[in-house]
């Protein structure tokens, strides 16, 4: 397929609203004058209520009318109100005893308002609390029809979704780039129940039963002691555990490769992890483990991209995930399945499909596209939707059943009971977000911040009071079946399966399934993580366990410690590569990527417009960076050079060959400057640095060749110094299907 195409079809009249954006007659964009910012004193209604700001619609046991207008939403008329709807003539000073007196007590609105603001906060989730969420709409392909009853996967279908993403060990106010597995939860709200999958970015699992996820944790999170170090893995308790407890070292050789530090949550994988059973309308049932495929394909940052970011803007990938989507270029996942034989044994080609520290490499069962998902909406607002949106992997709709994979099992308490503290009460269904779109006849009742007036007498079954109504659904009226798989008889015992004790064959496979730079990167991370540990007795611990994966990754690992490589412990497992694995060797659409274009007033204008238009319709994003703020030559300056940092970019163009401008602000924090070219503003040499280092395309016409000369990367792999601005766009353009310039990194590992 042609990528330029496929992004193109991706991207449709979504571009042009982006470049409508920057035409000079919208307002704000040079040729019209900005429009005056003052505060408007005529009294007039808020915002039109938006859909997800309706109150819960309850139906009845009598189908009675609840009492709760469908309407309700929490801003109404023109003017402040108390909570209970007074209107009040002053909200800026408290009721005083004279100008300079004390506050009176009495004053019911002050109270009422710092009452509120004291109480703003609810808990964060124990994991996952740094997260971000958007809307969409999920479409199923049919293709699954012959497995499953659930009605969203049937052809055509469309359901709305709501996904969050997240990272695992960090507070709500972490930053984004940190090295972590990746949450990846979707609600579907299917007209049959809501259907949670709440997946990660990595295949496996840390534990393989839940009874260990407070020890999981508790090793991860900052150290209970100092409270450092914040959203990361590279300490003393997290490698004290995971080279004690070895069946962690599949999913942490995951974290320490580039799955760890993604482009963005738009390039993400996403795995259901655990095996789930599908059951279709003949009660025949086959077991499937679920993935997400992303359309612009799996990428990630360097290492030293996501430590700069963290500092230089720790919302990144937050930022990405908002500005793709109302730049409209929306974020698309195939969602796809292994299926497998639902045989007594639950295994596939000797794999223990209960284990999810284990993969079912896709080479041995293809993945098949079942349906797809196109994120197309940012939340209205962030704690309603993101921070109030409560996944649980018991919402399971008709023709989907769990297994008795021990983690699945114990999350299916988990995350239920998780809600009641965090949003204080059994009734978190009733909150817009997580409202189903299916209709609700529970007989749940009462508690903590009950929403439904509900009506009837006879919450009860059997009842006459209420005509016997809620009714339970026969089997031709589409209900959950409980798959009645026979549980062997067998003894009570705290005890695994024997396939269980297996921890290393499969971490191996995935480093033998990388490509020479992937492993170097691993490399580099298990040095940078176990060199920030303090204990030498856990560095070497854990270089026992790297023996048990590969002697060449040990060895390195070895080497980058100071430390002596130790023999492995049993023999090396005989294990085929999956090339599935690696994100090498392919091509990628590139919509929604970000190109840096340097101008200065030597920078032809005709050129660089011609380039920026081809780049909105190629639907990526230009960002004109200048010694300044406001314009060039007319064209909107997006980024001076105090406000454009490298790592914002997937490729840099260089239209021009700013000088430094010793009259401005001083060039450089250091006013000594900084080495380079003399003649051109350090901060660009630097950028270019920064991108040739992190292997990114990079371009130049016109004056910009001069500052890839200077810099001394003209001629090396993926620098385009040749053509017009245009056909520098169209080379950097292909070279960018491959991410990176691979070239650049060189291999020392085979
Ligand atoms: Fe979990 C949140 C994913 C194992 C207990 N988990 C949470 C979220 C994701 C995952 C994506 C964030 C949901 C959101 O955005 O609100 N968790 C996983 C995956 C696991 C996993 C893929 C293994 C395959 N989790 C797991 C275990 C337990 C939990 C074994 C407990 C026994 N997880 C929770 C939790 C959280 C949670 C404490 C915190 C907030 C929440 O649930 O709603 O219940």
């Amino acid at each position: 397929s042609n990528p330029a195409r496929a992004v193109k079809d991706a991207v449709g009249n979504a571009a042009e609203k982006v470049a409508d954006v920057l035409t000079p007659d919208v307002p704000g964009a040079p040729g019209s004058a900005p429009p005056p910012l003052e505060e408007p004193t005529t009294p007039h209604d808020p915002l039109p209520p938006k859909k997800e700001q309706g109150a819960p619609e309850t139906v009845t046991p009598t189908g009675a009318r609840t009492g709760v207008p469908k309407t309700a939403k929490g801003q109404q008329g023109a003017y402040l109100t108390t909570a209970n709807g007074t209107r009040l003539r002053d909200t800026d000073h408290s009721l005083k005893a004279g100008p300079r007196g004390p506050i009176l007590l009495q004053d019911h609105h002050f109270r009422e308002k710092i009452t509120h603001f004291d109480h703003e906060r609810i808990p964060e989730r124990v994991v996952h609390a740094r997260g971000t969420g958007a809307h969409g709409v999920f479409t199923g392909y049919g293709t699954a029809e012959r497995l499953t009853t659930a009605g969203f996967l049937a052809k055509g279908r469309e359901t709305e979704v709501f996904v969050r993403f997240s990272t695992v060990l960090g507070s709500r106010g972490s930053a984004d780039t940190v090295r972590d597995t990746r949450g990846f939860a979707t609600k579907f709200y299917t007209d049959e129940g809501t259907f949670d999958l709440v997946g990660n970015n990595m295949p496996v699992f840390f534990i393989q039963d839940a009874i260990k996820f407070p020890d999981i944790i508790h090793a991860g999170k900052p150290h209970p002691d100092r409270e450092i170090p914040q959203a990361q893995s590279a300490h003393d308790t997290f490698w004290d555990f995971v080279s004690l407890h070895t069946e962690a070292q599949h999913h942490t050789i995951w974290n320490m490769s580039d799955r760890g530090i993604p482009r963005s949550y738009r390039t993400m994988e996403g795995f259901g992890v655990h095996t789930f059973r599908l059951v279709n309308a003949a009660g025949e049932t086959v077991l499937v483990k679920f993935h997400w495929k992303p359309k612009l394909g799996v990428h990630s940052l360097t290492w030293e991209e996501a430590q700069m970011l963290n500092g230089f803007d720790p919302d990144f990938h937050r930022r990405d995930l908002y500005d793709a989507i109302e730049a409209g270029a929306f974020p698309e996942w195939e969602l796809g399945i292994q299926v497998f034989p639902d045989t007594p044994e639950e295994t596939f080609a000797g794999i223990d499909l209960l284990d999810p520290t284990k993969i079912v490499p896709e080479e041995l069962a293809e993945v098949q596209p079942v349906g797809r998902l196109v994120l197309n909406r940012t939340p209205t607002n962030f704690f309603a939707e993101t921070e109030q949106v409560a996944f649980h992997l018991g919402h399971l709709p008709p023709g989907i059943d769990v297994t008795n994979d021990p983690l699945l099992q114990g999350r299916l308490f988990s995350y239920l009971d998780t809600q009641l503290t965090r949003l204080a009460g059994p009734n978190f269904t009733q909150i817009p977000i997580n409202r189903p779109h299916a209709a609700v006849n529970d007989m749940l009742r009462d508690g903590f911040h009950q929403q439904a007036v509900h009506a009837g007498v006879a919450p009860y079954r059997p009842n006459t009071l209420d005509g016997g109504n809620p009714f339970p659904a026969g089997p031709d009226d589409h209900p959950f079946v409980d798959v009645p798989v026979t549980v062997a008889e067998a003894p009570k015992v705290r005890a695994s399966p024997a396939s269980f004790d297996d921890h290393f064959s499969q971490a191996r496979l995935f480093w033998l399934s990388m490509s020479p730079v992937e492993k170097e990167h691993i490399v580099r991370a298990y040095a940078f993580e176990l060199g920030k540990c303090y204990h030498q007795a856990i560095k070497e611990r854990q270089l026992r366990a790297l023996a048990n994966i590969d002697p060449v990754l040990c060895a390195q690992v070895a080497a980058g410690l100071g430390l002596p490589a130790p023999q492995p412990s049993e023999p090396l497992a005989e294990v085929a590569p999956s090339p599935a694995l690696s994100q090498l060797g392919r091509e990628w659409p590139s919509d929604g990527r970000t190109v840096g274009i340097v101008v200065d007033a030597d920078s032809d204008p005709d050129g660089v417009g011609q380039v920026r238009r081809a780049v909105f319709s190629a639907g990526m994003v230009p960002l004109l960076v200048a010694a300044h703020g406001g314009t060039v030559d007319g064209m909107p300056v997006q980024r001076s050079f105090a406000t454009a940092r490298s790592v914002e970019f997937d490729a840099l163009l260089l239209a021009g060959a700013p000088a430094p401008a010793p009259d401005a602000l001083p060039a450089w924090d250091d006013k000594a400057g900084a080495p380079g070219a003399p003649g051109i503003d350090p901060r660009v040499l630097l950028m270019v640095q920064e991108c040739w280092r992190h292997a990114k395309v990079i371009g130049a016409w016109g004056p910009g060749v001069a500052v890839l000369e200077r810099a001394g990367v003209a001629g090396t792999p993926g620098v385009v110094t040749s053509g017009t601005g245009g056909e520098v766009l169209d080379a950097v353009q292909r070279l960018m299907a491959a991410h990176r310039v691979w070239d650049r990194f060189p291999a020392s590992i085979a």
